[in-house]
Protein backbone atom coordinates (compact mmCIF):
# COMPACT_ATOMS: atom_id res chain seq x y z
CA UNK A 1 0.00 0.00 0.00
CA UNK A 2 2.62 2.70 1.10
CA UNK A 3 4.93 0.91 -1.87
CA UNK A 4 1.89 2.00 -4.71
CA UNK A 5 1.39 5.62 -3.06
CA UNK A 6 5.46 6.59 -3.96
CA UNK A 7 5.19 5.36 -6.97
CA UNK A 8 2.55 7.30 -8.32
CA UNK A 9 3.87 10.54 -6.60
CA UNK A 10 7.40 10.20 -8.44
CA UNK A 11 4.85 10.15 -11.53
CA UNK A 12 3.37 13.17 -10.76
CA UNK A 13 6.23 14.86 -9.84
CA UNK A 14 7.90 13.74 -13.40
CA UNK A 15 5.40 15.20 -15.29
CA UNK A 16 4.97 18.33 -12.73
CA UNK A 17 8.69 18.52 -14.15
CA UNK A 18 7.71 18.23 -17.76
CA UNK A 19 4.90 21.00 -17.55
CA UNK A 20 7.60 23.17 -16.31
CA UNK A 21 10.22 22.55 -19.37
CA UNK A 22 7.40 23.06 -21.91
CA UNK A 23 6.73 26.56 -20.57
CA UNK A 24 10.39 27.51 -19.83
CA UNK A 25 10.71 29.14 -24.20
CA UNK A 26 7.32 31.15 -23.65
CA UNK A 27 8.70 33.08 -20.31
CA UNK A 28 12.25 33.40 -22.62
CA UNK A 29 10.00 35.33 -25.52
CA UNK A 30 8.10 37.50 -23.20
CA UNK A 31 11.57 38.85 -21.14
CA UNK A 32 13.18 39.61 -24.81
CA UNK A 33 11.16 42.21 -26.53
CA UNK A 34 12.51 43.20 -29.74
CA UNK A 35 11.35 47.05 -30.11
CA UNK A 36 13.19 47.68 -27.38
CA UNK A 37 16.57 46.24 -29.24
CA UNK A 38 15.28 48.44 -32.42
CA UNK A 39 15.47 51.60 -30.21
CA UNK A 40 18.99 50.44 -28.27
CA UNK A 41 20.82 50.38 -32.41
CA UNK A 42 19.00 53.73 -33.55
CA UNK A 43 20.25 55.50 -30.24
CA UNK A 44 23.82 54.21 -30.71
CA UNK A 45 24.27 56.17 -34.13
CA UNK A 46 23.27 59.54 -32.77
CA UNK A 47 26.04 61.36 -30.64
CA UNK A 48 25.77 64.66 -28.42
CA UNK A 49 28.19 67.51 -28.22
CA UNK A 50 28.84 70.64 -26.89
CA UNK A 51 30.07 74.03 -28.06
CA UNK A 52 31.20 77.27 -26.04
CA UNK A 53 30.38 80.16 -27.55
CA UNK A 54 30.73 84.01 -27.47
CA UNK A 55 29.54 86.94 -29.40
CA UNK A 56 26.08 86.37 -28.63
CA UNK A 57 24.26 89.60 -27.93
CA UNK A 58 20.97 88.68 -27.41
CA UNK A 59 18.10 86.01 -27.36
CA UNK A 60 17.75 86.37 -31.06
CA UNK A 61 21.22 84.68 -31.96
CA UNK A 62 20.23 81.98 -30.18
CA UNK A 63 17.96 81.26 -33.40
CA UNK A 64 20.33 82.21 -35.53
CA UNK A 65 22.42 79.31 -34.33
CA UNK A 66 19.69 77.05 -33.82
CA UNK A 67 18.92 77.46 -37.23
CA UNK A 68 22.23 77.10 -39.33
CA UNK A 69 23.22 73.58 -36.91
CA UNK A 70 19.66 72.03 -37.63
CA UNK A 71 20.40 72.89 -41.52
CA UNK A 72 23.39 70.62 -41.50
CA UNK A 73 23.15 66.81 -42.93
CA UNK A 74 23.41 64.72 -40.16
CA UNK A 75 22.00 66.95 -37.21
CA UNK A 76 18.88 66.01 -35.33
CA UNK A 77 18.72 68.85 -32.69
CA UNK A 78 20.31 71.51 -31.23
CA UNK A 79 19.80 73.28 -28.45
CA UNK A 80 20.99 77.11 -27.74
CA UNK A 81 21.51 78.45 -24.13
CA UNK A 82 22.09 82.42 -24.16
CA UNK A 83 22.66 82.37 -20.33
CA UNK A 84 24.78 79.82 -20.55
CA UNK A 85 26.83 80.59 -23.93
CA UNK A 86 26.38 77.19 -24.57
CA UNK A 87 24.80 74.61 -27.70
CA UNK A 88 24.06 70.88 -27.24
CA UNK A 89 23.97 69.19 -30.71
CA UNK A 90 22.19 66.37 -31.53
CA UNK A 91 24.11 64.53 -34.68
CA UNK A 92 24.60 61.28 -36.27
CA UNK A 93 28.63 60.81 -36.53
CA UNK A 94 28.37 58.77 -39.53
CA UNK A 95 27.18 62.15 -41.81
CA UNK A 96 28.69 64.81 -39.91
CA UNK A 97 31.64 66.12 -37.38
CA UNK A 98 32.05 68.32 -34.56
CA UNK A 99 34.22 70.47 -35.99
CA UNK A 100 31.39 71.05 -39.24
CA UNK A 101 28.98 72.14 -36.69
CA UNK A 102 31.90 74.89 -34.95
CA UNK A 103 32.21 75.86 -38.62
CA UNK A 104 29.17 76.12 -39.11
CA UNK A 105 28.75 78.83 -35.89
CA UNK A 106 32.01 80.43 -37.10
CA UNK A 107 30.37 81.31 -40.65
CA UNK A 108 27.82 83.24 -38.76
CA UNK A 109 30.39 85.35 -36.81
CA UNK A 110 30.25 84.13 -33.64
CA UNK A 111 33.48 82.07 -31.95
CA UNK A 112 32.30 78.63 -31.01
CA UNK A 113 34.82 75.87 -29.28
CA UNK A 114 34.15 72.33 -28.58
CA UNK A 115 32.95 72.67 -24.64
CA UNK A 116 34.72 69.41 -22.56
CA UNK A 117 32.82 66.91 -21.81
CA UNK A 118 30.33 67.16 -18.55
CA UNK A 119 31.47 71.07 -18.67
CU1 LIG B 1 21.39 88.61 -31.07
Amino acid sequence: MAKSSWIVGGIVGALGFGALTVLGPRFADVCCPRPQRALASSEAATASVALSIEGMDCAACTAAIRTALKRLDGVRDARISFVEKRAVVEYEPARVAPRQLVEAVNRLGYRAILAPAGS
